[in-house]
C-alpha cells in the first residue's frame, strides 16, 4: 500500500491504471491549486514549513517531515489497506460482501453525504485563513498550517470519491466543493459551524477541538460504512485527525495553564490586564463552539438517520465492537426531548434516535478532555471548574432549537435568556480582548504571553526548532 510520488497525483490507488479517472481528476486539480491560493493561509504561500506527509497507510511509516512551501504539499488520495473478505456490519444488508461499487438505489444518498463531507474540509481552511498573521509561536504556526495542508487532502479524499464512483453527478460536485465559500451570503458552505468565523486563536483551538472532534465521529461512522472505498478512505483520514485534536485539546489546555499561572501570580481571577485570558471567557468561548459543535450531529428524531443506518451506508461509532443485533428494528434508545417547552427523557425507536445515539458518544468524549484540563487548574492549585453546558443549551438544530436555555439545562423566560446572554457567550467585550492579544510571535522558541508553551516540539524537535523558514516581512 505505499504511496506512488512519481505522478501528478500522488496515490495509492493505481490511479495510472484508469486513464479517464486520473484525466478528470488532472482537471480538477487546477481549480484546487487556484482555491488553495486564494482561500488558503493568506500570506504564508511562498513560507517554508515543516510539515508531514503521507508516505504510505500502515501505522508504522506513514508520515516523512520536511519543509515545504504550502502549494508544493502533495495533496494525494490514500486509501487505507482493504480488509480481506469484508462485510456489512449492520442494516439491511448485513452480512452481505461489502459494495465495491455504488449501489444504483442509494446512489443520490450515499452521493450527498460525500458531499457534506466534502464541503467542512475547505470551509474550516477558509475559516482559518487569516490566522498565520497573528500566530502565538511558530510552533504554532506550522501545526495550524499541518491541519489546512490535511483538511485540503481530505477534500481530495472525497473528491476522487465523486470523481471515480459518481460520473457526471460527481463531477459537478466536485466543482461545486471550489464554489461555496464559508460565511458567504449566497453560496455559503452546508452545514452551520462552517459558517461562523474564527476571528482569533482561542476560537481556532476551540474549533479544532470541538469542531474537528464531530469530524471523528463522523468519520467514524463513514468508516462503517458499506460502502468500501469510503470506509477505507475515511479509515485513513482519520489517522491525520487524531493530529488535528491533539492541536486543539492541547491548544486550549496551553491557555488554561497559562491563566492559572497568571492567577497565581497576581492573586486575582481578572487577568486580562497582565495580559491573559480569564477563565470566565474560556467558558464562554466552551460554551459557543460545543453547542455550534452539537449541532452538527443534526436532530435528535432523523428518518435520514434511520435510511442511511439500513441501507448500510452510515454505521454507528465503534460499530462492529457492538454487541447487539446490529438491525435495531426493535430496540429502543433513550433520548432527550423537547416536550411542549420543558426537557424530558424519552424513550424512542433507536433507529431514528441515531444522530442523538452519537452526540452521546462525542459528549462522553467532550467531557473526558475537560477533565483533562480541570486538572491542569487543579494542579496549579486554583479553586475552579469549567464546564459544557447542557445539551439543549442555545441550539439552532433539533428539538431545543430557539427553546431559551441556560448552561445548566434549565429553560429560562426570553427576558432572562437576553439579560444573561452575556454571561454565558462571549461578549464583543471578550472577543476584542482576545484580539487585543493576537499579536504574531514568530522567533522560534518564543510564545505570546497569553498561552504556555508546550511540554515538548513535533517529530522530536526541540521548541525552538524553526518550524517555518522565509517568513513574510510583516511590518
Ligand atoms: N447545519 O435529519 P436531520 C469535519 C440539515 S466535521 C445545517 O436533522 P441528518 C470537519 C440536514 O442536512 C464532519 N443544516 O439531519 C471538522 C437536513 O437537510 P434537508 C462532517 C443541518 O441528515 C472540522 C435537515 O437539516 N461530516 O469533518 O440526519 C474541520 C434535517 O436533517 C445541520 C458529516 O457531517 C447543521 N448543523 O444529519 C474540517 C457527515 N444539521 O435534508 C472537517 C455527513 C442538519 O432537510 N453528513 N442539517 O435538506 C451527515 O451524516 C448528515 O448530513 C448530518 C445531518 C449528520 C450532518
Ligand atoms: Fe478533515
Ligand atoms: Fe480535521
Amino acid at each position: 500500500m505505499s504511496v506512488n510520488y512519481s505522478e501528478r497525483i500522488p496515490n495509492n490507488v493505481n490511479l495510472a491504471e484508469d486513464r479517464r479517472l486520473q484525466r478528470a481528476l488532472e482537471n480538477w486539480q487546477p481549480g484546487f491549486l487556484q482555491w488553495w491560493n486564494e482561500m488558503g493561509p493568506e500570506n504564508f504561500q511562498s513560507s517554508d514549513v515543516y510539515l508531514r506527509t503521507a508516505t504510505s497507510v500502515d501505522a508504522k511509516g506513514w508520515a516523512t517531515f520536511g519543509y515545504l512551501k504550502m502549494p508544493d504539499y502533495r495533496w494525494g488520495i490514500f486509501l487505507a489497506a482493504p480488509e480481506p473478505d469484508r462485510r456489512i456490519a449492520f442494516g439491511e444488508h448485513k452480512g452481505e460482501p461489502v459494495w465495491r461499487e455504488v449501489p444504483g438505489e442509494h446512489r443520490g444518498v450515499l452521493r450527498r453525504l460525500i458531499v457534506t463531507q466534502g464541503d467542512t474540509e475547505p470551509a474550516s481552511v477558509e475559516q482559518q485563513r487569516h490566522l498565520g498573521l497573528t500566530c502565538p509561536s511558530m510552533y504554532d504556526l506550522r501545526n495550524l498550517f499541518q491541519v489546512n495542508v490535511e483538511e485540503g487532502r481530505h477534500l481530495w479524499a472525497m473528491v476522487y470519491l465523486l470523481h471515480a464512483y459518481f460520473g457526471r453527478d460527481g463531477r459537478e460536485e466536485a466543482d461545486a466543493l471550489l464554489q461555496r465559500r464559508s460565511g458567504n451570503a449566497d453560496n455559503p458552505r452546508i452545514l452551520g459551524a462552517f459558517n461562523e468565523r474564527t476571528p482569533d486563536w482561542l476560537s481556532f483551538f476551540m474549533f479544532a477541538h470541538f469542531t474537528d472532534r464531530d469530524g471523528k465521529f463522523q468519520l467514524a461512522t463513514l468508516a462503517e460504512s458499506g460502502f468500501d472505498p469510503l470506509s477505507r478512505t475515511c479509515r485513513f483520514m482519520l489517522t491525520e485527525e487524531a493530529h488535528h485534536l491533539f492541536v486543539g485539546e492541547t491548544g486550549i489546555g496551553r491557555v488554561i495553564a497559562r491563566t492559572c499561572q497568571l492567577m497565581k501570580q497576581h492573586d486575582t481571577d481578572c487577568i486580562s490586564q497582565y495580559g491573559g485570558i480569564d477563565l470566565a471567557i474560556i467558558q464562554r468561548y466552551i460554551n459557543f463552539h460545543y453547542s455550534v459543535s452539537l449541532d452538527l450531529f443534526g436532530s435528535e428524531l432523523s428518518t435520514n438517520a434511520a435510511n442511511y443506518y439500513g441501507a448500510g451506508l452510515k454505521g454507528r461509532f465503534k460499530e462492529t465492537d457492538r454487541d447487539d443485533d446490529h438491525l435495531l428494528t426493535s430496540s429502543a434508545y433513550r433520548i432527550f426531548r423537547n416536550d411542549h417547552g420543558s426537557i424530558v427523557e424519552s424513550d424512542q425507536p433507536a433507529l431514528v434516535a441515531l444522530n442523538e445515539n452519537l452526540r452521546d458518544a462525542y459528549i462522553a468524549d467532550c467531557e473526558r478532555a475537560m477533565v483533562r484540563w480541570n486538572k491542569i487548574i487543579r494542579e496549579a492549585g486554583i479553586d475552579s471548574t469549567l464546564t459544557l453546558p447542557h445539551r439543549a443549551f442555545r441550539r439552532a438544530i433539533g428539538e431545543f432549537r430557539g427553546l431559551n436555555v441556560n448552561p445548566a439545562g434549565q429553560i429560562v423566560s426570553a427576558g432572562e435568556w437576553q439579560q444573561r446572554k452575556a454571561e454565558w457567550l462571549p461578549t464583543q467585550q471578550d472577543l476584542d480582548h482576545v484580539a487585543s492579544l493576537m499579536k504574531p510571535v514568530t522567533r522560534p522558541g518564543e510564545f505570546a504571553g497569553w498561552i504556555s508553551p508546550p511540554p515538548r516540539g513535533i517529530n522530536h524537535q526541540p521548541l525552538d526548532y524553526e518550524y517555518v523558514k522565509n517568513l513574510p516581512d510583516q511590518s
